[in-house]
């Protein structure tokens, strides 16, 4: 596959039915097969892969770290740092996609983070990304894109269905203490919690509470993430001292009340902007 069909491939269309549109909303997640070619992800994989060791050479060993910190390598806006991952990261195909599970005109690109669990590396706890987000409003959605096959044993997401509409937890930072009080709330709610074929990518709602088991493997867990936001979200003041971080590093300059429209906020997909200059949508 030369890197024109590459090109092609990131941004080409995915039809959604109404009900993979319905199944988002109803269950704050959706897992989709066949979105990328393995040829594709082989070529990013490697990319993604060169840059995740460059920039994690100094990681601590993993006997010596938390709980969370022993759930993965987490190396946050790579496409600020490499040609290759950006093209990836701006692909119209992932944001497209997140656009219309959201039902928003347009996204903009929250951050984008490769989490690699190592070979040995533990849990990733019970929690809902949204606790560290200073946003208005819950059009937020992350496609987590596996860059192998990734079976039960390498500790594939797993979701708790429909829980994006559960108020209980809300407060809770990722911790030995977020595992611990919504592995008991959550009991009673349906887990999604299947493997992940080459190609196929989950997107799940800021809301949705999910986790991943450990990597009782001997080779890394390869995953990288896009967070997407509505257009149009606003910044609003922060709840907590993860969000006044997460407002420095993802969107400085932006004020409360303001569009996130940061340099590191890129509108990817839009038919906003398609329909002003072509008169037709994206
Ligand atoms: O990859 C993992 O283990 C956790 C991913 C996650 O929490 C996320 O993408 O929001």
């Amino acid at each position: 596959m030369n890197r024109e069909e590459q090109r092609r491939e990131l941004n080409a269309p995915f039809s959604l039915t109404k009900e993979q549109i319905d199944f988002y909303n109803e269950n704050g997640y959706i897992k989709l097969k066949h979105v990328f070619s393995p040829e594709l992800l082989e070529n990013y994989r490697r990319i993604i892969t060169d840059r995740v060791a460059e920039l994690s050479a100094d990681a601590a060993p993993l006997e010596k770290r938390t709980t969370y910190g022993k759930a993965f390598l987490q190396i946050m806006n790579l496409w600020t740092q490499s040609e290759g991952v950006k093209e990836f990261v701006f692909g119209k195909r992932l944001a497209s996609i997140a656009a219309v599970l959201m039902g928003v005109t347009g996204v903009r690109i929250y951050h984008d983070q490769a989490l690699y669990k190592e070979a040995g590396g533990g849990i990733t706890p019970w929690h809902a990304d949204q606790y560290y987000w200073p946003v208005s409003s819950d059009k937020m959605v992350t496609a987590w894109i596996p860059l192998q096959e990734t079976s039960r044993e390498m500790g594939p997401l797993a979701f708790c269905e429909k829980s994006h509409r559960f108020q209980i937890g809300r407060d809770l930072e990722i911790s030995d203490e977020s595992e611990m009080t919504l592995k008991q709330a959550l009991s009673t709610f349906n887990l999604e919690e299947g493997v992940f074929d080459l190609g196929e990518v989950s997107f799940h709602s800021g809301w949705t509470f999910h986790r991943a088991g450990a990597n009782t493997t001997d080779r890394p867990r390869e995953v990288m993430t896009i967070i997407y936001m509505d257009e149009d979200m606003r910044l609003v003041a922060p709840k907590n001292k993860n969000q006044i971080a997460d407002i420095e590093r993802w969107c400085p300059g932006v004020a409360v009340g303001e569009v996130v429209a940061s340099p590191l906020n890129p509108i990817i997909y839009s038919t906003k902007s398609a329909l002003a200059t072509t008169g037709k949508p994206a």
